[in-house]
């Protein structure tokens, strides 16, 4: 057998520089996780080789026993986990997902409702330059200025303009989603209600989070952030099953397992990634272990610990704290611009992503904000203890984000507590 340093050893090089970045570098954007050796190895599996558009049972190619085995289990190890009728696994990621709603729920120029992307939402939730906000009458709620969701205003735009869809979920709100008051005012204007829960299903799985499932009427979610799964997403529902080839005898609640099928495809995809779903099938497995739970539990623990470190060291969080597994940090007050912040903790070896915050002043390439989250840490093995820690190495780059000593200092003091965590231990592509 030729391994890939052999026949590629370029690429292998490249994979390898990731591979130590990974483990010398504390990751905090929140979105992010390390897989286990398993996930890998089911993601680099034989099943990329397979076409299989369509269902289980039904696809429209040959071949597809072992794959039709692999995508049933995929989808009732999910149902089982979040306690839902259908799991559809094919998206690619979150966003088709989302699409694939969109398409399944509305028609084109239809009113939908999700939160502003600068108060954490989500491009795909109805931003213009999205095709959330360009296909469909996009309205968008915002957050107080306290960085809490604004609930009068979603009721009051909602009243308004009488939305189809609203959205809820998104990618830097460090509250908890209240899903009951979403579903009154969905319910109010005759909405469907959207729960995006990409961010959060880790947490709602081990119990961190209140779950929307018999509350919303469809929930996506990528499988790859607090999940810890591949990258890849689902759409969950409840609802009765019908023939996917044909339509449902009627667009409406009852008929959303076969609506969201059909909106996959044939309406938005072709075939699925059969590595991918065999990847989905093994992170949902030990999802539903009990050691899950403690790290769902840990993740929010160490994410309340970093936030107390960074106020101490008078850091303005939006919303004064975390809920959950994400912080937002409003610098306006340290006076660093959110990229600037982003490439001195970079350089130091702390991976953060600048971001907007609510009603900020800056653009998203150049915003006010930076994200940080506790998920990849606390899969390392991290605590409070460490929590302390890097609280402390931020303020000390972003005390002095233009001193390359200092940055040095902290790069090194990072590699030192990452050696004491690995990540992969006996894994290299050289
Ligand atoms: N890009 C994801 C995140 O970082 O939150 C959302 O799609």
């Amino acid at each position: 057998m030729m391994y890939l340093s052999q026949t590629d050893p370029e690429l292998a090089q490249l994979i390898q520089r990731e591979l130590v970045r990974e483990q010398e570098g504390l990751e905090l954007i929140p979105s992010e996780n390390i897989v286990s050796r398993a996930v890998l190895e089911a993601l680099g599996s034989v099943g990329t080789n397979k076409y299989s558009e369509g269902y289980p049972g039904k696809r429209y190619y040959g071949g597809c026993e072992a794959v039709d085995a692999v995508e049933n289990l995929a989808r009732d190890r999910a149902k089982a986990l979040f306690g839902v009728t259908h799991a559809n696994v094919q998206p690619h990621s979150g966003s088709p997902a989302n699409q694939a709603v969109c398409f399944a729920l509305l028609n084109p120029g239809d009113t939908l409702m999700g939160m502003h992307l600068y108060a954490g939402g989500h491009m795909t939730h109805g931003l213009e330059l999205n095709f959330s906000g360009t296909y469909y009458h996009s309205v968008q709620y915002t957050a107080r200025q306290d960085g809490y969701i604004d609930i009068n205003e979603m009721r009051a735009l909602a009243q308004e303009h009488k939305p189809k869809l609203i959205i809820v979920g998104g990618t830097a709100y460090p509250r908890i989603y209240e899903w009951t008051l979403y579903k009154e005012i969905a319910d109010e204007v005759g909405a469907y209600l959207l729960a995006d829960i990409s961010h959060v299903a880790g947490l709602i799985v081990g119990g961190q989070h209140p779950t929307p499932v018999g509350i919303a009427d469809v929930i996506t979610t990528t499988t790859h952030k607090t999940l810890r799964g591949p990258r890849g997403a689902m759409i969950l529902c409840n609802g009765e099953e019908s023939d996917y080839l044909k339509p449902p005898p009627e667009k409406s609640r009852k008929y959303l397992p076969t609506m969201i099928d059909r909106a996959i495809i044939p309406g938005l995809q072709g075939g699925p990634h059969n590595h991918q779903t065999a990847a989905i099938a093994v992170a949902l497995h030990e999802a539903a272990q009990p050691e899950f739970k403690e790290y769902a539990e840990q993740i929010v623990i160490n994410a309340k610990a970093l936030a107390d470190s960074l106020l101490q060291y008078d850091f303005h969080l939006v919303t004064g704290g975390t809920d959950n597994h994400l912080l937002l940090v409003d610098l306006t007050n340290k006076g660093i611009p959110g990229k600037v912040a982003e490439k001195a903790l970079v350089d130091a070896g702390l991976t953060v992503n600048k971001n907007t915050v609510p009603h900020d002043p800056r653009k998203p390439y150049d915003p006010s904000g930076i994200r940080l989250g506790t998920p990849t840490l606390t899969t390392r093995g991290m605590k409070k203890e460490e929590m302390k820690k890097v609280g402390q190495y931020i303020n000390r780059v972003l005390s002095a984000p233009d001193d390359a000593r200092v940055i040095e200092t902290v790069r090194q003091e990072v590699k030192d507590l990452c050696a004491q965590f690995p990540i992969y231990p006996d894994l290299s592509y050289l």
